[in-house]
């Protein structure tokens, strides 16, 4: 039986929440298929009678998970015959979320958030729009319009994941992890719903993503976005 995952909808087919991919690319690393619910900002509140602030939420069965760290311990244990997605236990992933949290999230979000509410559904605009605007202490689009200043800051800031991926395929190694995909996440945020370059095009993140989204049969690549030029 496929897992229902609960996953952000954007307009227009656009799945873009990074929390959500990186769920996605963990239940294909596990070889589990999914069944996708569609779900507003303004609709996760009905997930589960209101038990969840976030998504993405997955049923497996009768057992329900919230958070993507959580769906990502939940598999490795579930299902222990499918390769891992912790070499070496937990601990690096979770060093892998709070580097992405923290030094490339915030930044990140800064060039997008504007874009973000553009391709979002009419249902959900307002509430993005209002509740970005209290976090940011200005419009959205104000917070967007200084990208190009900002931009060196955020190349800048991916120096060590730079360094990393010159010197390995993955983050993994060989193989992908669960490290690759929660800092995939946050560029295949950016790719689902702007067409802003990140990236220069000799630069190794750009390669690294490329190889995340080929996973799984190109299944990052295959998600309705913009070209990467890089
Ligand atoms: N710690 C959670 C965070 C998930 C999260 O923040 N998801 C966003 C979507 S990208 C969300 O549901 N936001 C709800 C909102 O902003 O109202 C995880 O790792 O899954």
């Amino acid at each position: 039986m496929a897992i229902v995952l609960y996953d952000l909808m954007g307009a227009d087919d656009r799945y873009f929440s990074p929390f959500c991919w990186r769920a996605r690319w963990a239940l294909a690393h596990k070889g589990q298929n999914i069944d996708r619910h569609p779900v507003r900002f303004t609709e996760i509140k009905d997930i589960h009678d209101g038990v969840y602030e976030t998504v993405p939420v997955i049923d497996d069965g009768e057992i329900t998970v919230g958070g993507s760290f959580d769906i990502a311990l939940y598999l490795e244990d579930a299902y222990p015959d499918a390769p891992t997605l912790f070499a070496g236990g937990p601990g690096l992933a979770r060093f892998a979320e709070h580097w992405v949290q923290t030094a490339v999230h915030p930044r990140l979000v800064r060039l997008i958030v504007s874009d973000i509410h553009d391709h979002l559904t009419p249902e959900d605009q307002p509430y993005f729009a209002s509740s970005r605007e209290k976090r940011f202490g200005v419009p959205v689009d104000q917070v967007q319009a200084s990208r190009d200043d900002e931009l060196p800051d955020f190349r800048k800031a991916l120096t060590p994941l730079r360094k990393t991926v010159e010197e390995f395929p993955f983050l993994g190694g060989d193989a992908p992890a669960f490290a690759d995909y929660l800092i995939a996440g946050a560029f295949q945020w950016a790719r689902v719903i702007s067409p802003y370059q990140l990236f220069e095009a000799d630069d190794p993140v750009a390669a690294w993503f490329g190889r995340v989204l080929d996973l799984y049969d190109g299944m990052g690549r295959q998600a309705k976005g913009y070209e990467l030029a890089a």
